[in-house]
């Protein structure tokens, strides 16, 4: 099975290229941010844990997000494969999941982290709040999300540096420039579908 993780600050394009690996490859889009703003949005118990994190702009406990995790992955067995996208963003998370995927008889195939200057993240997440409503998109909690990267989540990159699997994308330029530069990474083991 294939299995990426597309890593990279907030604002790094995640989201905007998940989509695009999605259309193209067919495979299963898992994205914590996602999962957890439906959570906060239906209200649930877990949301309103959330919420509180989130708004500050910092990350949500290991646990909620891993057991939120397992579940996505067992909803879809017949996947042909999966984008962990804005997951893992700690070292926890990151051992939790080669744990949970080697239960499954797989394992992390390739990692793709996209690199971008804290300047042009500051500007693409200011233009996003302008826009998109969402309560972490203002400068006090972008500041704070790109200090949370910086402190517990860069790490995760060299936990997979030492297996082997991680692999530098430049994250500037046209959005289907950079897609180009993650199709060719991922054409090496899964072909458009
Ligand atoms: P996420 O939802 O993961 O969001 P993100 O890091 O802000 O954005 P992403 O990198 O996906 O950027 P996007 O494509 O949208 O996280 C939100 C919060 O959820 C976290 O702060 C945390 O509290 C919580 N959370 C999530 N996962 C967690 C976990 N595993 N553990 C704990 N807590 C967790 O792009 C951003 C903007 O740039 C968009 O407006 C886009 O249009 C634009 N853009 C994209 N590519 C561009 C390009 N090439 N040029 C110009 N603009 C571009």
């Amino acid at each position: 099975m294939f299995n990426l993780i597309l890593f990279g600050p907030p604002g790094s394009g995640k989201g905007t290229q998940s989509q695009k690996i999605v259309d193209s490859y067919k495979v299963e889009h898992i994205s914590t941010g996602d999962l957890l703003r439906s959570e906060v949005k239906n209200e649930t118990a877990l949301g309103l844990e959330a919420k509180e994190y989130m708004d500050n702009g910092s990350l949500v406990p290991d646990e909620v997000v891993i057991g939120m995790i397992s579940s996505k992955i067992d909803a879809t067995p017949d996947a042909r494969g999966f984008i962990f996208d804005g997951f893992p963003r700690t070292k926890e998370q990151a051992v939790a999941l080669d744990k949970l995927l080697q239960l499954k008889e797989t394992s992390i195939t390739t990692v793709l982290s996209l690199q971008v200057s804290e300047d042009e993240l500051t500007k693409r997440l200011l233009e996003r709040g302008a826009t998109s409503g969402r309560s972490d998109d203002n400068e006090e909690v972008i500041t704070k999300r790109i200090k949370e990267y910086h402190a517990k989540t860069a790490i995760v990159a060299s936990h997979y540096d030492a297996q082997g699997k991680l692999v530098n994308i430049k994250g500037e330029g046209s959005i289907d420039d950079i897609f180009k530069s993650l199709s060719a990474e991922i054409d090496k083991y899964l072909q458009p579908a």
